[in-house]
């Protein structure tokens, strides 16, 4: 039999899985299992007079070399062939390489403060119409291009002979192979989302606009879609986990396409919430929808796995709860999700909801006082007391699925029977009744690891273990998960 590791980094935490395929041709699924777990977060670092916030890569570096090897443990006591690794994880964050080959520092976070007013200012020179027609690239203050030009005055800056997104990052150190996968180069801002290339006539504008940048082009690996051998384990990884030459292959190497991937569909009448840290909500298209009334509406063309294109928008998600419950912690009062879930649902309901998209919900901190001050702003109650806040979280967010979910059937003309809401979110049954209530639609939860077999799928059918289109692979999906439903 053949096992196939999936690496999935999110924002929170990082896990190994592996996923063996059993079953009869035509009749297979995936059982998947998490052989590690590790923390992740947002690191604040004093940075001369101010602050930067960064990643800890090399903590996921050994967290992903120790879960290899308990994967190699596993699959050698189940007699299994680990036939694949694919690595997925958030997307638009990168490190900067040195030409012999170093990393230079730790990748930044996308919620470092620097980044306040970059995006409209770049915007404001390349002309926010033209740059849609081309990337189709929804604008949040974090998008790649919108880094590096942040970045253009670092001292390291000058020293950059290449940038690598996170999981081509962690590849080329597993293979000493470099390539730009293409799911996640869309995030960048400066792909084409019709050809699915590097974008030259963008590259060349933030030359000719910030010429401090020079020649980016040169400092971005060939883009390849998933499937793709990126290459195999280094001599160094082989020794390091036990592992023999197994090759990485390229999947939807960002976690939203391969969660994506992951949704359990029947067929194309479908939508979908990627419900993790942030939530991803939109619907699967053949072909980018890059007007300009797409454009004001402010939603993405992120490209998918087979040619497809995610049509959608990111709602801030269970970033503002985490940080609720964190703020509470730090002032001495511990509330476990389960006990805050308990009392949201105990609270009246809809009785404030705001919009949890505001940008002051983007940087760690307070959130508790960012809703307080939301309501008032709004002219709604000020929620008190733990139901009162998370019950505000929950009805917000589902009142934004609702609104983003109208704005991009409208846009596409795609029709949904119903919303398939996948991750980490889809355990949250008191959000799921929510949003079938709010949209009006059936919502099907799970499963929780979509992103993780979304990966090892994509990685067994360019094994020859799996065969067929993304309808075909989500059956394999279904097989393979519990589901539950929620009817409005
Ligand atoms: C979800 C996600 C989103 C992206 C955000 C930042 O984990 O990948 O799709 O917008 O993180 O990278």
């Amino acid at each position: 039999m053949s096992g196939f590791v999936a690496v999935d980094l999110g924002a929170t935490s990082g896990r190994v899985m592996l996923g063996v395929v059993a079953g009869e041709a035509g009749g297979e699924r995936v059982d998947l299992t998490e052989v590690a777990r590790f923390g992740n977060g947002p690191l604040e670092v004093p940075a001369g007079a101010t602050t930067a916030l960064h990643w800890d890569v090399l903590h996921l570096w050994r967290g992903i070399l120790d879960g290899l090897r308990a994967a190699g443990a596993l699959a050698r006591e189940q007699g299994v062939e680990i036939a694949g690794i694919g690595i997925d994880s958030w997307a638009v964050d990168h490190g900067l390489f040195a030409a012999d080959g170093s990393l230079l520092g730790n990748p930044r976070h996308h919620r470092d403060p620097r980044l306040a007013g970059v995006a409209e200012e770049v915007l404001g020179r390349l002309g926010p119409g033209e740059h849609y027609a081309v990337n189709g690239l929804q604008t949040l203050p974090f998008n790649t291009e919108f880094q590096l030009v942040a970045a253009r005055h670092d001292a390291v800056w000058p020293l950059t002979e290449s940038i690598r997104l996170i999981p081509d990052l962690l590849g080329s150190w597993l293979t000493g192979v470099t390539v730009a996968e293409v799911t996640n180069a869309s995030t960048t801002g400066l792909l084409d989302a019709t050809t699915r290339r590097w974008s030259q006539p963008v590259l060349d504008a933030l030359a000719r606009e910030y010429p401090e940048l020079g020649d980016v082009r040169a400092r971005l690996a060939d883009v390849v879609e998933p499937g793709t051998v990126v290459g195999h384990l280094t001599d160094a990884v082989q020794t390091a986990t036990g592992l023999g030459a197994v090759p990485v292959v390229a999947v939807g190497s960002h976690d939203t396409a391969s969660a994506v991937v992951g949704v359990p569909a029947a067929d194309e009448r479908f939508a979908y919430v990627s419900s993790g840290t942030w939530s991803l909500v939109g619907v699967e298209l053949d072909a980018p929808v890059l007007t300009e009334e797409s454009r004001r509406a402010n939603v993405t063309n992120e490209l998918g796995v087979d040619g497809t294109v995610r049509y959608l928008k990111n709602v801030m998600g269970l970033w503002v709860l985490s940080e609720t419950l964190r703020t509470w912690r730090e002032a001495g009062t511990e509330v476990s999700l389960a006990d805050a879930l308990a009392a949201a649902e105990a609270a009246e309901p809809g009785r404030t909801v705001v919009d949890v998209d505001a940008a002051e919900f983007l940087p760690p901190g307070d959130m508790p006082a960012r809703l307080a001050a939301a309501a008032r702003a709004a002219g709604q109650p000020v929620p008190d007391g733990v139901g009162q806040v998370v019950r505000c979280i929950l009805d917000s967010l589902a009142d934004a699925y609702r609104r983003v979910l109208a704005e991009v059937t409208r846009l596409s003309g795609r029709e949904v029977d119903v919303l398939h809401v996948v991750g980490g979110g889809s355990q949250n049954e008191l959000l799921c009744r929510l949003t079938a209530q709010a949209t009006g639609l059936p919502v099907v939860a799970g499963p929780v690891e979509g992103a993780a077999l979304g990966n090892v799928v994509v990685q067994a059918r360019a094994a020859g273990t799996l065969a067929g289109d993304l309808t075909a692979l989500r059956a394999v999906v279904r097989r393979s998960s519990h589901l539950r439903r929620y009817d409005p």
